[in-house]
């Protein structure tokens, strides 16, 4: 697997030594912001965890390898360039082996990060479950990945493009915890309410990170959703919010857009069509869920010894 895999000497450095590290996707960089504010908040979200005490690890696919943390020029390359590929799970052998270009998921960089013996990963929104799912049958392999890898994600709850209902069905069918930082609403990414009462609520990291070890300790792989609703001073109106998503998926019917082009067309329609203000919701979040995970990853350091390196079974 090494052979595949390529961790930045920091990185390798902090998990060595048992420090804190997080994980970072980057499709939301190249397919989930537009440029330069993709790489602006990709830099800063890099900061935040650093500021918080941990080693910030941006995941993306090239020259044949899945790195784990990039340079600064590689982080840029993937905001700017055009011929990036969006990389979730079944892309994977395909972008690794014909050495392209990819930005990974939530679902890859799970993956990534797992292999490389992270615990913790921080994003804006997982996918889910796609409202008309029961006929399209267009489900996230961000949710089977969660069931299957032993990563911890931070979000802001789940998008309302998604069917929120339908995702938090899916996940405790899946044996997958969902739980809300200091709260019972449970969030939908650009509002602090999304209408679903949290399955859970915790109201510290040490308390979230005590959770991770023991769901862990006691053999239940998968992940844990952990949501951490948008700042106050950012957060949009769902009424607001819902007139948009419905003028995205009507846009995205019209224009017969399907498979893994749907998120990407519905973000870029959201953010065109919102003048500004959902973006800047987009970042403040995200970097409030970097703080979080660092403050999470720090606590998860301290109540555990060592994980298992790569290629090291437990
Ligand atoms: N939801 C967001 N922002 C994002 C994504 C989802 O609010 O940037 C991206 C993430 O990379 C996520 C992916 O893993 O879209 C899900 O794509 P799909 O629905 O095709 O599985
Ligand atoms: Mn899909």
């Amino acid at each position: 697997m090494n052979q595949y895999l390529s961790i930045h000497p920091e990185v390798q450095e902090a998990l060595n030594n048992n420090k804190a590290v997080v994980a970072l996707e980057s499709t939301i960089i190249s397919h989930g912001m537009p440029y330069p504010q993709n790489i602006e908040t990709a830099r800063a979200v890099e900061d935040t965890v650093r500021a918080h005490g941990a080693v910030p690890a941006t995941i993306a696919i090239f020259n044949g390898k899945c790195h784990v943390g990039l340079t600064a020029q590689e982080l840029e390359y993937f905001g700017k360039a055009e011929n990036v590929w969006k990389v979730s799970l079944r892309d994977m052998p395909y972008v690794i082996s014909e050495k392209l270009y990819g930005a990974t998921t939530v679902a890859a960089t799970m993956r990534i990060a797992s292999m490389a013996g992270i615990k913790i990963f921080v994003t804006g929104g997982i996918g889910g479950v796609h409202r008309g799912a029961e006929t399209s049958m267009d489900i996230s392999a961000d949710l089977t990945e969660m069931e299957n890898t032993s990563v911890a994600v931070v979000s802001a709850g789940v998008k309302s493009i998604l069917d929120i209902g339908l995702t938090l069905e899916y996940l405790e069918t899946k044996g997958i915890p969902v739980l809300t930082f200091g709260q019972d609403a449970f969030p939908s990414f650009y509002s602090r309410e999304s209408g679903y009462r949290s399955p859970l609520r915790l109201n510290s990291p040490a308390a979230i990170a005590s959770l991770l070890k023991t769901k862990w300790d006691i053999g239940l792989n998968g992940s844990v959703m952990i949501a951490n609703p948008v700042p106050s001073s950012n957060a949009i109106d769902a009424a607001v919010m819902e007139e948009h998503i419905l003028q995205a998926l009507a846009a995205a019917k019209a224009e017969r857009i399907s498979g893994k082009e749907i998120t990407p067309f519905l973000l870029k329609y959201i953010a065109n069509h919102t003048k500004g203000e959902s973006l800047e919701a987009n970042i403040a979040l995200i970097k409030h869920n970097a703080q979080l995970g660092a403050e999470i990853a720090v606590a998860l350091a301290k109540i555990v010894k060592g994980f298992a390196q790569p290629g090291i079974p437990d």
